[in-house]
């Protein structure tokens, strides 16, 4: 008998996805599935698809499934996790469902603490609906609702969630990762994987962000989409772990440091300090 070194994991169906070629909405799928198969949790893990690109992903994760409407997959996940604790909930979400239209729930979700995993990709842009501004659409680029450029000084900036969450004093794990080159893949699937076991272990909120392509709505081939992400998308949204449960509370520093030569004269400022570190301190 031949030895079986590589197989598609039991995480997914044998369906074939929908996705446009070199998209990594499919790359995330991937790891997912291995992660539900290395953690021995698929067979009790409930998973919500969202709307958007990924709005079939029930078809593709062999998990219990459920359909949320746009941007509510994490009330459902509440409602989930809260009748069968002994489960495991987590929610896959675009960055039009969970950054725009979901943006309150996801934001009450990760406040109260509730014990699921949020996978959230980030492509920049509306990819389903074909390519409008998404919260996370970076300054200058374009897309169908943008064809100058999104302009920050009209429409504000891109919204960082990793880092938006991570300010919340409710403990949680808030990480950001890349889909773009095997390195920040593996990466990747570490940032998954512990996020789970916080699940597993009761801790915690854990809340993985995916920096992904959308070679179609980009307009360009996927490995040009791939340098694009590395180039623009991760010195916006920088990679790493925003928060973890051992870091303890968040803490508010606040300083008046802005020079006096500044236009506005001094200003009092606010910074977030870990106890042990100042990983998210950007004031
Ligand atoms: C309440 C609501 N508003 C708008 C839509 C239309 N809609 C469906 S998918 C989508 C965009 C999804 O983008 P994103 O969540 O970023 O997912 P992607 O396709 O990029 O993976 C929109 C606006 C909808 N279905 N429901
Ligand atoms: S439109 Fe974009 S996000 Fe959607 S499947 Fe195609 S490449 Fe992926
Ligand atoms: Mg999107």
């Amino acid at each position: 008998m031949p030895e079986i070194i590589f197989k598609k994991p039991d995480g997914l169906t044998d369906k074939p996805t929908h996705y446009c070629p070199g998209c990594t909405h499919g790359v995330a799928h991937r790891i997912v599935g291995e992660v539900l198969d290395e953690l021995g949790i698929r067979l009790r893990t409930v998973g919500i698809a969202p709307v958007g690109c990924s709005v079939l992903a029930y078809e593709y994760f062999n998990c219990d499934m459920m359909e949320a409407a746009h941007g509510r997959a994490p009330a459902m996940a509440t409602g989930a996790k809260r009748v069968c604790p002994n489960s495991i909930v987590y929610t896959y979400q675009g960055d039009g469902d969970l950054a725009s239209i979901g943006g309150n729930e996801i934001f009450h979700a990760a406040n109260r603490g509730e014990k699921i995993t949020v996978i959230f990709i980030n492509n920049a842009i509306y990819g389903m609906t074909g390519g409008q501004m998404a919260p996370t659409t970076l300054p200058n680029q374009v897309t169908t609702t943008t064809p100058f450029g999104r302009d920050a000084d009209d429409i504000g900036f891109p919204v960082r969630m990793a880092e938006t969450l991570a300010t919340q004093s409710t403990p949680g794990y808030i990480a950001r990762a890349a889909l773009a080159k095997p390195k920040y893949i593996i990466d990747a699937k570490k940032k998954i994987k512990k996020a789970f076991q916080y699940q597993i272990d009761n801790v915690c909120f854990s809340f993985v962000e995916l920096l992904s392509t959308c070679p179609t709505n980009w307009g360009m081939p996927p490995k040009k989409a791939t340098d694009w992400l590395v180039e623009n998308m991760i010195p916006y949204f920088p990679l790493g772990e925003f928060k973890t449960p051992e870091d303890g509370p968040v803490k508010i520093s606040t300083v008046t440091d802005r020079p006096s030569e500044h236009p506005k004269g001094p200003s009092v400022r606010f910074g977030l300090v870990h106890p042990k570190d100042s990983r998210i301190g950007l004031i």
